[in-house]
């Protein structure tokens, strides 16, 4: 992800964020909304015409607000003169907003009581994120809300038992919008800039058509001599890429951050009073002037040293380019359902069925898709499976690349979870769910934000050959997919189920690289194009996963593979060799962990109250399966996230379960990572955690040292991780003998002897294509509902992304 630099409001995914002063500048020029209204979806899910159907045993209790819940919401919450709130469309800075709601997940007991037994349907409740801009000292809070639909015994109350700030409030520095100061501090000097960048900028117009200017993110706070707290921005100059001319309108090659033209301000804007801000400094090749006059004394004389600009051209384009490769542009192989579907959908509820598997979808704003109560053969192994938070830590010998350490579920993962494309992003005939979220009273939906698909892997999960016989069974997997693209990084989500029990949890990255200036920053990067460094980063996505085996009591053990010299009966010596060893992780204390060297660890959650009939506890194990370039941030006590990063110090953790600990991160920790309203290392207090209901935090991600082979974009191959689950004497033998999908053929001498297909039919007949092609024409990108006013009934097309 990549900051703009903008107001805060704008970030939320709403064409009505107000204030916008800065807007204007996360919009190409030419940029109009496409307000056409027609018939659209907009709390209901695409029908897809040959989707079996179920009907999911209880209702989805963690399905996403529906508009009517969150428009009850807002309008309660307007209705309450105590929150003083401005509905968001005619607010400004000194306005109190509502930013977003979002279901307050049940509490877990009444949760299991509802789903496992005669108990109620949890009341349903919500978190409303509000912004109070009324007020010197401005602030994010999260409130409860519940229950819901409102009525005379609604309340609301500050959410202080979920979060560690007090009363659930966070300080926002930057509500008041600072970007004149960017653009009056680059007039002052446009001679030196127009030289430098090589630009020809007179005016306003000239330098928002030319340049962004942002930075870093989260701000910088110092202390002055006085021991009063200095609110930082630090801000560098990005070009714009050219618009090109299509058929049909313009585009312009989303690349501005591989544009950055090394050229840096540094502002104090502390406080709400912005004749008080002013222009701490400059730095241009290393080099660091106290003010414009300073800097410009500087070019003059005949030693400053000129560095080359990064210019936009057909590199930044990710369209086909170079010669055609031989056979290329034939039609590929590609998947076809000969059979249809194979799995069943509840649509109102969310609920899937995929052969011995079940499952509830939900999502929200903050962190996009999550799953709960997967269950495998009717058990429950998994209450809750879902992303946290997404770190993309940067670090440079400039101040915008060193101050640079997203954490993206501030900007959402869930407003930015757009269309997936058939064809490309998923098959043809993928299940597509439509997916909401309420941000900044308007509540948008995704047409195909998450695609459901079954695939064949083209690798066996088994076989085994002889002289007489050979067995293979097909590998086939259920793929839950939502695709996010946050900013610059597109993240591809998927959650896939395996016939053997094994679920995977993949993350993928593509999209633009943000990249540095080059220039004496080698220690940071590698030199990619002319005036570029590819700025090196870490990713550290975490997960939580609430086992639940075989119930609550569970307890996380390893299982570890040592050397040992040992003496045997039967043996003249020692020998040296290999034995295994188990451990228990017994208390939160040691509940900080990282992958073993050699992966000598076997880590699994059992419930040792369960064994097999072997007396080996019935188990899930956990293991990293792809990627492996990195589970954590190398930065240790970042100076940028303080408080805020917890949960990427290690590969993973292991809590006891608490309500109160519901989520890793918050969306807002962004805003003062010193004191964020969410502190992971906070959940660690000494906790018994044997045979304790257990939650997992995993780690996924990627020590990213950009090449040459991330321009224009960064692809899938190796930008990749992923962890597996999967049953570790859970069962008494592999489950995936049960597949009808594998074969058996005996044979002797060149001779076949019998064929056994265990009544799999076999795909007969001819594919028709034109069944299965998709019209690209059809894609329509997001839906918006205004909330308040509530306007239901007038949907309209919107789709916003931050470029
Ligand atoms: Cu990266």
């Amino acid at each position: 992800m990549w900051s703009t630099s903008l107001s805060l409001l704008a970030l939320l995914g709403s064409t009505l964020a107000i204030p916008n002063p800065k807007i204007s500048s996360i919009r190409r020029p030419g940029w109009r909304p496409n307000a056409r209204r027609r018939d659209l979806p907009t709390d209901s899910t695409d029908t897809s015409s040959s989707s079996p159907t179920t009907t999911a045993p209880k209702h989805n209790i963690w399905n996403s607000l529906s508009n009517d819940e969150a428009a009850d919401v807002i309008g309660f919450l307007h209705s309450r003169d105590d929150l003083n709130l401005t509905a968001v469309e005619d607010a400004g800075a000194w306005d109190n907003t509502i930013l977003v709601v979002d279901l307050l997940a049940p509490n877990k007991t009444d949760a299991l009581s509802y789903m496992d037994g005669e108990g109620e349907k949890p009341d349903r409740w919500a978190i409303a994120s509000m912004l109070f801009g009324a007020t010197e000292e401005p602030y994010a809070q999260d409130w409860v809300v519940g229950p819901i639909p409102i009525t005379n015994n609604s309340v609301y109350y500050p959410y202080t038992f979920g979060t560690h700030a007090p009363d659930a409030k966070i300080r926002v520095y930057d509500i008041d919008d600072h970007y004149s100061l960017f653009t009056d501090t680059a007039l002052e000097m446009k001679d030196v800039i127009n030289d430098l960048l090589n630009a020809t900028i007179e005016n306003d117009d000239d330098l928002g058509s030319t340049f962004d200017i942002w930075g870093i993110d989260p701000l910088w706070h110092e202390t002055d001599e006085n021991g009063n707290d200095r609110v930082i921005d630090w801000v560098g100059f990005w070009r714009i890429p050219e618009t090109l001319q299509m058929n049909h309108g313009s585009i312009n090659f989303d690349g501005e951050t591989l544009l950055p033209q090394g050229l840096y301000m540094q502002f104090d804007i502390t406080g709400r009073d912005s004749s008080k801000w002013f222009l701490m400094g400059i730095l241009y090749g290393d080099e660091y002037y106290q003010s414009v006059d300073e800097f410009r004394s500087a070019w003059k004389a005949s030693s400053f040293e000129k560095y080359t600009p990064n210019m936009p051209g057909k590199w930044i384009n990710t369209d086909q380019t170079g010669k055609k490769l031989c056979l290329e542009e034939e039609a590929p192989p590609m998947s076809v359902q000969p059979g249809g579907q194979r799995f069943k959908v509840d649509e109102d509820n969310k609920y899937v069925e995929w052969m011995d598997f079940t499952f509830y979808l939900t999502f929200t704003r903050d962190t996009g898709m999550r799953l709960y109560d997967i269950r495998y053969k009717g058990q429950r192994i998994i209450y809750e499976l879902g992303l946290q938070e997404a770190i993309a830590h940067y670090a440079g010998n400039d101040p915008v690349q060193s101050g640079t350490s997203y954490m993206d579920t501030y900007y959402g993962f869930g407003p930015y979870a757009f269309s997936q494309v058939p064809g490309y992003d998923m098959p043809l005939y993928a299940y597509c769910v439509n997916t909401s979220f309420h941000a900044s009273e308007i509540s948008r939906s995704h047409r195909c934000g998450i695609s459901i698909f079954e695939s064949d892997l083209n690798h066996p999960i088994q076989r085994h050959s002889t002289s007489s016989y050979v067995s293979v069974t097909k590998g086939i997997a259920l793929t839950v997919r939502s695709i996010s693209t946050v900013g610059n990084y597109d993240y591809n989500f998927d959650y896939n189920f395996y016939m053997d029990g094994t679920i995977e949890t993949i993350v993928r990255a593509s999209g633009y690289i943000q990249s540095a200036y080059y220039a004496k920053n080698d220690e940071y990067g590698y030199h990619i194009h002319d005036g570029l460094s590819g700025s090196m980063h870490d990713h550290a996505l975490n997960y939580k996963v609430d086992f639940d085996i075989l119930g609550t009591n569970n307890t996380l053990v390893k299982h570890v593979i040592e050397p040992i010299t040992k003496e045997y009966k039967w043996f003249n010596g020692t020998r040296n060799t290999m034995h295994m060893v188990r451990k228990e992780v017994e208390s939160e204390d040691d509940g900080k962990m990282n992958w073993s060297a050699n992966s000598q660890e076997q880590v699994i959650v059992v419930n040792k109250d369960a064994p097999n009939k072997y007396g080996e506890p019935r188990g899930y194990k956990i293991m990293p399966s792809r990627g492996g370039a990195g589970m954590h941030l190398t930065i240790t006590n970042s100076t940028n996230l303080l408080n805020s990063a917890g949960f990427a110090t290690h590969a993973y953790y292991v809590t006891k379960q608490k309500d109160s600990e519901l989520r890793a991160s918050n969306a807002w920790n962004d805003y003062d990572t010193a004191n964020p309203l969410v502190n992971f290392d906070k959940f660690f207090d000494g906790e018994n955690l044997v045979q304790e209901d257990l939650v997992m935090w995993f780690n996924l991600g990627m020590h990213h040292v950009p090449h040459t082979g991330d321009l224009p974009n960064t692809v899938f191959t190796t930008a990749q991780g992923g962890m597996v689950l999967t049953p570790h004497n859970y069962l008494l033998s592999d489950p995936s003998r049960q597949s009808s999908q594998q074969i058996r053929i005996d044979y002797d001498d060149g001779e076949v002897g019998d064929v056994y297909t265990f009544d799999s039919q076999q795909a007969t007949g001819q594919v028709d294509l034109t069944q299965i092609s998709w019209d690209p024409t059809t894609y329509g990108g997001d839906v918006a509902v205004r909330k308040f006013p509530y306007d239901p009934q007038n949907p309209y097309a919107d789709t916003e992304s931050i470029v």
